[in-house]
């Protein structure tokens, strides 16, 4: 799953996607104005991978991660630049909104940038649906297919949506209406997360950034959240370790750094929850949408445990800990759960998959 950050020219996307993924590429005071193009892993921080690896003590511990990409600087009525197949193939948007003074911008405005970016998506999904529209049209006048037909239908209803300026992800389709325009990847269709760029001054008013910028109506949408960072300040909280970061942490009145905040945040957006396996090799986070089966699962471990699936064995995350991740306790207790392969696996729950493979 990848998340594509987007916004305007210097809002902070390459800073924030140095923090999202430990990178160290170079950002826009030095840059040349060329077209950027970085990839990268971001990793899913989770206290309850910490405390299942102290307690395992295994030889290897695995955070879930997700893909990064930082792409070229879209403003206002560049939206050519929003077709591309990075842009298209992103799963969701974190959008950098610049909410610190600039003094070779003008001041900053996080409401209208969003709003602006909001609309930039809305009409390069509205030209793309008015195109297929005409296709659609002259190819119905030649023969009439009832694909087509039914294709025709709903993209009608989507440009109507389009045009009162409502996100394509504000709206419910029935499942046959998203299976017939599977293949279009809307820009506005995907989850977005608003991620306000605060001023070093404002750190401590970050919780409050959606009533500081009037954004609460926009954080009100479906699939739309609103986050913040100093992406400048965390570049410093990350420069210290241990104490040093804590005390730092602590003057600044943050319990953590602001972008594990940002990484959890971004990993909800993309609608993934995590399970894990423990072990003395391992004790690792695998990342599932929501809503995923047992046996699917199992096949984000390895395809052969997925084709070989006869049961999961599973247990609770807070009952695990509860008996120091004893297997013999949480069996005592009649607390591990064998699972068929349609059991809907919940976030935190950590799985062994009982599994044969026929020759
Ligand atoms: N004061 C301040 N400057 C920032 C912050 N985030 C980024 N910058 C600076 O803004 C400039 C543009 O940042 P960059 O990440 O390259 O923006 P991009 O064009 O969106 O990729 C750089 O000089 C950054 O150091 C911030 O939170 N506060
Ligand atoms: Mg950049």
């Amino acid at each position: 799953m990848k998340i594509g950050l987007i916004g305007l020219p210097r809002s902070g996307k390459t800073t924030l996607f140095n923090l999202l993924t430990g990178a160290r590429v170079a950002t826009s005071r030095y840059d040349t104005g060329r077209v950027e193009l970085n990839t990268g892993v971001a990793r899913v921080p989770d206290a309850r991978v910490d405390r299942l690896s102290a307690l395992f003590k295994p030889k290897k511990t695995t955070f879930a991660t997700f893909d990064v990409v930082d792409l070229a600087g879209i403003a206002k009525g560049e939206r050519a630049g929003l077709d591309t197949k990075e842009f298209r193939n992103a799963d969701a948007l974190l959008h950098v909104v610049r909410a610190f003074a600039d003094p070779a911008l003008d001041a900053p405005a996080p409401r209208r940038d969003s709003e602006d970016l909001e609309t930039e998506l809305i009409l390069a999904d509205l030209e793309v649906v008015e195109r297929r529209l005409e296709r659609l049209d002259a190819s119905l006048k030649k023969r009439r297919t009832d694909v087509e037909a039914r294709e025709q239908e709903v993209l009608a209803r989507l440009k109507t949506a389009l045009e009162s300026e409502t996100p394509l992800r504000a709206l419910t389709l029935p499942e046959d209406d998203v299976k017939a325009i599977r293949g279009f990847t809307f820009l506005s269709q995907k989850p977005i997360l608003h991620c306000v760029n605060v001023d070093e001054k404002a750190v401590t008013e970050g919780d409050r950034v959606a009533a500081t910028y009037g954004l609460e109506a926009i954080a009100a949408r479906p699939h739309t959240r609103i986050g913040w960072v100093s992406a400048v300040i965390e570049m410093e909280v990350a420069e210290l370790a241990g104490d040093e970061q804590a005390a730092f942490l602590a003057d600044l009145g943050l319990k953590e750094p602001a972008i594990r905040r940002v990484l959890r945040d971004c990993y909800a957006l993309l609608g993934l929850i995590s399970f894990f396996t423990v072990g003395e090799d391992e004790v690792r986070a695998w990342s599932i949408p929501q809503q995923t089966r047992a046996q699917d699962a199992a096949g984000a471990v390895h395809s052969d445990i997925a084709r070989g699936f006869i049961r999961a064995e599973v247990v609770g995350y807070d009952e695990l800990v509860a008996v120091e991740g004893s297997f013999p306790d949480i069996r005592a207790k009649g607390q591990l759960r064998l699972e068929g392969k349609d059991y809907v696996v919940r976030d935190g729950e950590i799985c062994h998959f009982r599994f044969n493979v026929g020759k």
